[in-house]
């Protein structure tokens, strides 16, 4: 059975979990200042619980393309305060952030289980602080940055170049002297890939799985490409899309998937293990 060290928490892996979304950012809890802000964050946390959530991934930069710059400064006032208030509540807390010095104020605070880096640990000096920490880390593929990456995605092979990215990054943390059993790959769906490089990389989870020796998370939950297969500009309307590739990714062995709809995605996941 597979162990997950996650901060404070050893989860078992053995059923998929099921991370759900909290952004921090101003269009996602819009009404009013920031104590309305703070409040109606955690009652999204509180509701995400309820609904079946195993960890919650705690973000206050938006990387889909096109959002707008948030400072560093800003960033942490958006996520600090929620993550303080939710260290009590003895859930998994990950930090969504690419930014070192947000990493470092977070873990100070010591509100972090999780660190779920889209840039894998790139940025500078990052590495160095989360194998000091007490924490879990998830490693994302990205081509190109946030900005620009749907502009021209290319690989040769995409499986085979995602898998040996991730491979050579959970290396290095482990040259680090993370411990693996504190480390997550993910294939970055929707980061600088076309609709058919996401769904190369679907079909071909177990052996990313293989390939970065290391438990997968994926996250796909109203993705453009889902979109582009249903037709449905809206990411809100994509529900029933996002419980399909939640099962999906869950039947080729994903291990948590990170997801806005908890709890259709977690009634999917129990009817999909009902049948053992
Ligand atoms: C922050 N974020 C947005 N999409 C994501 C994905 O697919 N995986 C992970 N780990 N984080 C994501």
């Amino acid at each position: 059975m597979s162990v997950f060290a996650c901060g404070r928490f050893s989860l078992s892996l053995e059923r998929p979990l099921l991370m759900g979304i909290l952004n921090v950012t101003p269009d996602s809890f819009s009404d009013g200042g920031s104590y309305n802000r703070l409040d109606a964050a955690l009652a999204h946390a509180e509701r995400l619980l309820a609904d079946g959530a195993d960890i919650l991934d705690i973000g206050g930069e938006s990387t889909r393309p096109g959002a707008p710059y948030v400072s560093p400064e800003e960033e942490l006032q958006r996520v600090l305060p929620v993550l303080e208030r939710l260290a009590a509540l003895q859930v998994p807390l990950s930090l969504d952030t690419r930014r070192t010095s947000v990493m470092r104020a977070a873990l100070q605070a010591g509100a972090v289980d999780l660190i779920n880096d889209v840039s894998a640990l790139e940025d500078d000096g990052a590495l160095a602080l989360v194998a000091a920490a007490n924490v879990a880390i998830c490693l994302m593929h990205k081509q190109g940055n946030p900005d620009t990456m749907q502009q021209q995605p290319d690989y040769a092979d995409v499986v085979q170049e995602v898998g040996g990215y991730l491979a050579r990054r959970i290396e290095l943390c482990l040259a680090h002297g993370i411990a693996r059993e504190r480390l997550l790959a993910d294939p970055g769906f929707g980061f600088g890939k076309t609709l058919e490089h996401n769904l190369a990389l679907l079909r071909a989870l177990p052996q990313l799985e293989t390939m970065a020796g290391a438990p997968l998370l994926v996250g796909m939950s109203r993705k453009s490409m889902l979109g582009a297969i249903t037709g449905e500009a809206q990411p809100d309307q994509r529900l029933g899309a996002s419980v399909a590739a939640a099962l999906l990714a869950a039947q080729r062995g994903a291990r948590i998937i990170r997801v806005h709809d908890v709890k259709a995605t977690h009634q999917a996941l129990q009817v999909w293990q009902a049948l053992g």
